[in-house]
C-alpha cells in the first residue's frame, strides 16, 4: 500500500556554523561534519590573496565576516539558523599576541562576547564550541593539567581567551546556554600554520638547519584531525561541560627537532635566535584527558615520531 510521507517525517539537515573555517583545525572539523551529513556554514574574512588551500572542494556556504564585527555575526547567523556553532576564529598566534595585544583582545576575546550576544539577540539556541587551550595555565607548576587547575595566563593571547572561556561559563550558567569550552592541548598537522614551532621545524629540515627561540619549552603535541572529533563529542552530549583534549605526554621542542631527524634519516643544527623568545613563555605543558575519555569515550592515538610521519 502507498504510504503518505508526512512533512515531519523528512529529517531537515543538521546545520553546524563554523567560524576560523579555512585554519587548520576549521578544515578537518568542516570535513568531518560534511562526512556525518551536516549542511556547513563557515565564517571568512575578506583577504586580499587567496588564502582558502584547505577548504577548496568543499560543500561550504561561506559567509563574509569578521569577529569584531558585530553586524557580520548577526547577519551570518541569521542567515543560516545553526544548530551547532563551533567558535574557531582567533588571532590563535601566541608571540604576535605580544605585537598585537589590542587586536588580540578585540577578536580572541571580545569577539567571543560578539557571538554570544548575536546568537541571544536573534533569539536561537544552537550548542555552542569555544576554542579553549592549554595557554590558560602558566605550566610553572610541572603539574598535569585538569579542568580543575588553577587559570594564569601568561601572554596577551592566553588572557584573551581566559576572557573568553569566563564569558562562556558566565552565559552557560546565567541563561542556560548549552555552551562547551574545549580546553585543548597543541595539536598539528599538515595543515598547521607555517610558524609554528611544529611545521617550521619540519618546513626546514631539508635545509638541515633551524633558527629557533626557546627549545627547552614542553609541549603536549597531539594530531589536529582526533582533536575535531572531540569538538563534536563534546556538542552531542547531554549537558554543556568543559573538557580537556590532550595526549597525556610532554616533550621538548629539541625532542621534536630528535623525532623529525629520525623520521627524515637526515641531521638538523638548531641555531638560536632572539627573535623567537617570548617575553615569557609557558616553559611546560601536559594535560590530563581522563574526563574526555570517561565522558566522550575520546582519546589521542597519535604522538611522537607518528606524529612527525603523519606531517611530512
Ligand atoms: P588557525 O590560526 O589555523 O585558524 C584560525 C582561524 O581564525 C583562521 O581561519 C583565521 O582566518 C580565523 N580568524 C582569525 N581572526 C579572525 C577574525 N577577526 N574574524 C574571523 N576569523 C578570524 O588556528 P587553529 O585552527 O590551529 O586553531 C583553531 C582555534 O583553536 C583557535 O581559536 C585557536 O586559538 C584554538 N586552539 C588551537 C590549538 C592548536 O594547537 N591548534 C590548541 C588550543 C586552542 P584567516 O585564515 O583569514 O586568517
Ligand atoms: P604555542 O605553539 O605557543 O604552544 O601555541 P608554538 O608552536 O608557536 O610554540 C610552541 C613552543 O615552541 C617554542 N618555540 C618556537 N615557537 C615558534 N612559533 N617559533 C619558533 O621559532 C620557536 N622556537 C621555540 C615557543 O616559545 C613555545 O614554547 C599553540 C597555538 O596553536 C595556540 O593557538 C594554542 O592555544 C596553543 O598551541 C595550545
Amino acid at each position: 500500500m502507498h504510504q503518505e510521507i508526512k512533512k515531519e517525517d523528512i529529517k531537515r539537515k543538521k546545520v553546524a556554523f563554523v567560524s576560523g573555517v579555512n585554519g587548520q583545525d576549521g578544515s578537518y572539523l568542516a570535513e568531518l561534519l560534511l562526512k556525518k551529513g551536516y549542511e556547513v556554514h563557515g565564517l571568512v574574512r575578506r583577504a586580499s590573496t587567496f588564502n582558502r588551500e584547505k577548504i577548496e572542494g568543499l560543500d561550504i556556504k561561506l559567509h563574509y565576516g569578521d569577529m569584531t564585527d558585530p553586524y557580520s555575526l548577526l547577519w551570518a547567523l541569521k542567515e543560516s539558523k545553526p544548530d551547532e556553532v563551533y567558535n574557531l576564529a582567533a588571532q590563535s598566534h601566541v608571540q604576535v599576541s605580544w605585537e598585537t595585544p589590542w587586536y588580540t583582545a578585540q577578536t580572541t576575546g571580545i569577539g567571543v562576547l560578539n557571538l554570544l550576544e548575536a546568537i541571544r539577540v536573534l533569539g536561537i539556541s544552537p550548542k555552542i564550541y569555544q576554542a579553549s587551550t592549554s595557554e590558560l595555565f602558566d605550566g610553572l607548576s610541572k603539574e598535569t593539567y585538569t579542568e580543575e587547575s588553577r587559570m594564569n595566563p601568561v601572554s596577551p593571547y592566553g588572557t584573551a581567551k581566559l576572557y573568553a572561556y569566563q564569558i562562556c561559563k558566565n552565559y552557560r550558567e546565567a541563561y542556560g546556554m548549552f555552551i562547551c569550552n574545549g580546553i585543548l592541548f597543541n595539536h598539528e598537522s599538515k595543515r598547521r600554520g607555517d610558524n609554528f614551532v611544529t611545521k617550521k621545524i619540519i618546513n626546514e629540515a631539508p635545509k638541515g638547519e633551524v633558527h629557533l627561540g626557546n627549545t627547552d619549552a614542553s609541549r603536549d603535541w597531539g594530531y589536529a584531525p582526533e582533536y575535531v572529533e572531540g569538538m563534536w563529542r563534546m556538542l552531542q552530549q547531554e549537558k554543556p561541560d568543559d573538557y580537556i583534549l590532550a595526549t597525556g605526554q610532554t616533550n621538548t621542542v629539541k625532542e621534536f627537532v630528535g623525532w623529525v631527524e629520525e623520521v627524515t634519516g637526515r641531521p638538523i643544527k638548531i641555531l638560536s635566535q632572539d627573535d623567537y623568545n617570548r617575553p615569557t613563555d609557558v616553559p611546560m605543558l601536559k594535560g590530563n584527558p581522563s574526563k574526555a575519555k570517561e565522558k566522550l569515550g575520546w582519546v589521542a592515538k597519535t604522538r611522537g615520531k607518528d606524529l612527525v610521519n603523519k606531517m611530512i
